[in-house]
């Protein structure tokens, strides 16, 4: 009999016939060298538990199993893991409330070209549309936002479908995918006729065009204010060293999305920052004069292709996925195929740029001049100078996760990334609770940087449950609560563009705040509920600590990196800060506020 792939360690012909349908679950995941699986339990998914269960007491060959304490935390988990990784690991949950608990980080995997595999329990086949106990149409839920969603109703199908949905995952634009497995299908013994049904599967192709990429190089070669635009696209194909040879080539300065942050690094000559509504002013002004702008596995989101975005540029996109291509902006030259295989083609092949940029480059340094200075405050911690001092004493080197909302912006403009894939934030979606999750993730990667969290007051209490898993597992996490009492986003937006309507941002308000309370620039109030320094008490082994004025900050920041296990600082930062410059929702790149 045939070997399952050439340099497995498990053939056919050593396993035994008759297998049941978790038995050949947890060889095909074996087989397919899964680290681990990210999971939680309930009724549908626990005869794959009792395999896996069985077998490590046999000490026998299984994933690792780390179990969450709700199943979006073993989602964002996976992102944190697969982003550093590559490759995807198994989140596994049960039927119902357990698989629609999945669809967020799933959705947060679409938006950002994450792989993963998702499976979830379901019941048994014969109950499938009878509104069975903890029944829900979880693939049809999610077919929108997976490239892959199979119903499993058989034992015969799960090889073959865990196989399509690895390589579907990592494939092309890669992407969450959801395996439904019926009880019955775990429980049930193979008859040898393996299947594939009732999947739903979205199909990537690669046309790389030699012409265009030809002519669109000799145009790019005689620009005289080109702009290269990158996205996660660059992250996730490993690119960015190429990208560097090719921005070099062509002496193009580089603007990118919060998805491809240190690509370049900032003090790189090269380097415009990030692009966008909380942008550097040199990013959007080059955006917005330029002649050419050559994007790259990037989107052209509403947040960064502001209105004035590229309006006197000619504009080539190149992406392996050819529906973001003419998406959202109409474009000159449209190149599908991955960031790797254009930069590639275009270092070895390109012609060479024969104008210099002097004039180009003199004008962004200008513009460079033009960012907004940091608040003076001597007697509160100004949240973007704790972020500059953490960045400097880690040398920006550490692996950093955010929640959503200010603290992510000012992480984004103040941490100093060398490394793309350092950077754990959740893009496309903007999922709050995505950062606690995500850095755990991040630890089981085994990678020797330090990983730290840097989130919101709001953002880490929609996760904080995730605390039980890293202390439950001894996870040295290093987590910053930047906390302003607010949901200090929405809050920025309502005392910005609404006339300060913003009661309901403030999580420190209750029924007998004044009624025209419209900013926080006089209320100091802090409840301080939940205390994070009394988690200490909650979960043992977690050091704990507060700072409040700026003279603590660095002696904080090192006390807390010298430290051997999880440590929770809450870094109570002056309420009212801003992130700027901001670009208002839907206005153009002169309506930039570059003070508040
Ligand atoms: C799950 C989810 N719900 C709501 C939002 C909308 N939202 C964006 S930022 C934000 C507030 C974030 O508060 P916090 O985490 O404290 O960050 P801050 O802005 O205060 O730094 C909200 C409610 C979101 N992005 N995600
Ligand atoms: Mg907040």
């Amino acid at each position: 009999m045939m070997s399952i792939n050439e340099n497995n360690n498990i053939k056919k012909k050593d396993l035994p016939k008759n297998r049941s349908g978790a038995e050949i679950f947890v060889d095909t995941i074996n087989d397919l060298k899964i680290d681990y699986i990210f999971g939680h339990t309930g009724g549908a998914i626990m005869p794959m538990y009792v395999e896996i269960n069985k077998r490590i007491s046999r000490h026998e060959k299984t994933p690792e199993v780390i179990m969450f304490r709700q199943e979006p935390g073993a989602g964002h988990a996976a992102e944190g893991y697969s982003k550093i990784k590559g490759k995807p690991l198994l989140v596994c949950a049960t039927s119902g409330p357990g698989a629609t608990n999945l669809v967020t980080p799933i959705a947060d995997c679409f938006a950002d070209s994450i792989p993963a595999i998702f499976v979830t329990g379901q019941v048994s086949s014969n109950y499938l549309g009878t509104n069975a106990f903890q029944e829900v149409p979880i693939t049809k839920i999610v077919s929108p936002i997976t490239k892959l969603a199979i119903l499993v109703k058989n034992a015969n199908e799960i090889e073959s479908a865990l196989r399509k949905a690895y390589d579907i995952s990592l494939s092309g634009r890669k992407g969450p995918v959801l395996i439904d497995i019926c009880k019955d299908a775990f429980n049930g013994k193979n008859n040898e006729e393996p299947l594939i049904n009732s999947s739903i599967e979205k199909k990537i192709e690669d046309k790389f065009d030699k012409k265009v990429i030809d002519e669109m190089l000799k145009q790019f070669a005689k620009a005289k204010k080109p702009i290269i635009y990158i996205g996660g696209g660059i992250k996730i194909d490993d690119s960015y060293e190429l990208l560097k040879t090719f921005a070099k080539k062509y002496d193009s300065p580089v603007g990118m999305t919060l998805m491809s942050l240190g690509s370049i690094p900032r003090d790189n000559k090269l380097s415009l920052g990030m692009l966008g509504m909380h942008g550097t002013i040199e990013a959007n002004n080059a955006a917005k004069n330029s002649d050419f702008i050559l994007g790259i596995g990037v989107r052209f989101d509403d947040r960064v292709a502001v209105k004035d975005f590229g309006n006197h540029a000619k504009i080539c996109h190149v992406d392996i996925d050819a529906s973001e291509i003419n998406k959202i902006r109409k474009v000159d030259y449209e190149i599908n195929t991955s960031a790797k295989r254009f930069l590639e083609y275009a270092i070895n092949n390109g012609p060479s740029r024969t104008e210099d940029l002097n004039d180009w480059h003199n004008q962004i340094s200008e513009w460079k001049k033009m960012n907004p200075k940091l608040d003076e405050e001597k007697d509160e911690i100004i949240p973007q100078i704790f972020i500059k001092e953490l960045s400097n004493l880690t040398s920006g080197k550490s692996i950093i996760a955010t929640g959503v909302g200010q603290h992510q912006m000012w992480t984004a403009q103040y941490y100093n990334f060398i490394n793309p894939t350092d950077f754990l934030t959740s893009g496309g979606l903007g999922t709050m609770g995505y950062g606690l999750p995500a850095a755990i993730g991040a630890y089981f990667t085994k990678s020797n940087k330090e990983i730290i969290l840097i989130d919101g007051d709001g953002s880490f209490q929609m996760n904080m449950q995730e605390l039980g898993t890293v202390v439950q597992n001894k996870i040295p996490l290093k987590m910053f609560v930047i906390n302003n009492g607010l949901w200090g986003l929405p809050m920025q937006w309502h005392e910005m563009f609404d006339e300060g309507n913003l009661f309901e941002c403030c999580l420190e308000r209750d029924l007998t705040c004044p009624k025209n309370c419209s900013s926080f620039k006089t209320c100091k109030k802090r409840n301080n509920n939940p205390d994070l320094i009394n988690l200490d008490k909650v979960y043992p082994g977690l050091k704990t600590a507060r700072i409040t004025r700026p003279e603590e900050m660095i002696p904080m920041i090192k006390e807390v990196l010298a430290h051997k296990g999880p440590y929770l600082v809450d870094v109570q930062i002056k309420k009212e800060s801003y992130i700027l410059p901001i670009i208002p929702p839907g206005k153009g790149i002169d309506d930039i506020i570059t003070e508040y």
